[in-house]
């Protein structure tokens, strides 16, 4: 309605969204990185906790980093009991997110199927609906009668070039508009008095005593008590400066999409065992993704080499391609809390399924900053697990790992 009544009424520009308020010198709480992670937090922090004096501080434009390069899956069907309630939160906050950011998300929960091609993945499928289902999470396995009705483009032929046993079938998974999702958490943190700061990159962290005391920025320096480093891709380089070291090695991870089709696949599909991913966007769109790269880097240049599913597709054109980089750990568990420094916290190691945790994260960072105690959701992704050994092993469910 807004939209009619401003063409109406005649107005060339739409309102901006958010601010480009003045840097402070000063904040109660600094959050690096304008994804989808930063953005959510301060927008939790500032409705759930009143906590409003809060910078948020990006390199680039918000949502130029993971949050603007992901392949827009929602989905809950983890392998790990801890993994599967923390996604499973954010898919319920993601349910409710258009209503709440009043802004439409367009969030199309048409399901989400993982193929198996062989008797081990078909073992942990069967593995992972056993653990979806004991935690409440809508996920079974199925067999090739099913699956074909959710997808006749599949070849399930006597002679594929990938045979497909089974298939863990996740019915609540399915795709976002993901800039949305930014600029909707960007518009209600700036509304709740949120400063967003973008093109300011961080420089350095100031340290004393054990405790932070300040960021600075090619903008100026800022005190505070408190940072957050909601970064993906650079979430060492960001901690190195604060003095903890963090067990992340960067890998790129490329996609695509395809010149538009007309709507035909109504499920999000994903092998394991090939590394690869695909769904529709309401444009008609294929979008595509494969597994990380096998070596680690920042560069985000084109190394295409997957596309096998889906016989049909062969002379589809593909229009355009991207990378991402991912933080990846050891267990493919996030990293989320406090550090042996006083006041910087941590909210990385996000691998291949950040944008899926963004609304979960950012509600349960901004409890453990407004509480100073860790919210029992995420104390399984304590940095301290590394060294009392109490890995998450999440490799299994990554989709995309290597
Ligand atoms: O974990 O669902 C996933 C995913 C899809 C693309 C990259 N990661």
């Amino acid at each position: 309605m807004d939209l009619l009544r401003l063409g109406l009424n005649g107005k060339k520009a739409l309102p901006r969204m958010w601010r480009a308020p003045d840097l402070k010198d000063r904040y109660e709480v600094v959050i690096v990185g304008g994804g989808v992670h930063g953005l959510a937090t301060a927008y939790y922090l500032a409705r759930d906790h009143g906590i409003t004096d809060v910078a948020v501080l990006e390199k680039s434009y918000i949502g130029a980093g993971g949050s603007g390069r992901n392949t827009t899956i929602i989905r809950s069907n983890y392998l790990t009991p801890e993994g599967v309630r923390f996604y499973d939160e954010s898919v319920r906050l993601y349910e409710q997110l258009t209503q709440d950011l009043n802004f439409n998300l367009m969030f199309s929960q048409r399901g989400h199927m993982t193929l198996a091609h062989n008797d081990s993945a078909v073992r942990t499928m069967r593995w992972r609906a056993e653990v979806n289902q004991l935690q409440g999470v809508d996920s079974r396995l199925i067999t090739p009668d099913e699956i074909v009705k959710l997808c006749p483009e599949l070849d399930l032929s006597d002679h594929p070039r990938f045979p497909i046993l089974a298939a863990l079938y996740h019915p609540p998974g399915g795709v976002i508009r993901h800039d949305a999702v930014v600029w909707g958490y960007a518009r209600g943190a700036d509304r709740h008095g949120v400063h967003i700061h973008q093109k300011t990159e961080v420089t350095g962290i100031d340290v004393a005593g054990g405790k932070v005391v300040g960021v600075r920025t090619n903008r100026g320096a800022i005190k505070t008590g408190t940072v957050l480093n909601a970064t993906a891709g650079w979430a060492t380089l960001i901690s190195d400066m604060a003095g903890v070291r963090l067990p992340i090695v960067t890998h790129p991870l490329q996609a695509c999409v395809s010149e538009p089709l007309k709507p035909f696949l109504n499920v999000v599909i994903v092998s394991g065992s090939l590394h690869v991913y695909i769904s529709q966007s309401d444009r008609g769109e294929l979008v595509m993704g494969a597994g990380i790269d096998p070596y680690p880097s920042y560069s985000m240049d084109s190394t295409l080499g997957f596309l096998e599913l889906l016989p049909c597709l062969a002379r589809v054109k593909i229009m355009r391609q991207w990378a991402g980089l991912c933080d990846m750990t050891p267990d493919f568990s996030p990293i989320m809390g406090f550090t042996p420094v006083e006041g910087f916290l941590v909210d990385v190691g996000w691998g291949t399924y950040g944008f899926k945790a963004g609304p979960v994260s950012g509600k349960r960072m901004a409890e453990l900053i407004a509480t100073r105690r860790t919210p029992d959701l995420i104390a399984p992704f304590r940095l301290s697990r590394f060294e009392e050994g109490r890995l998450v092993g999440e490799k299994g469910a990554a989709s995309v790992g290597q």
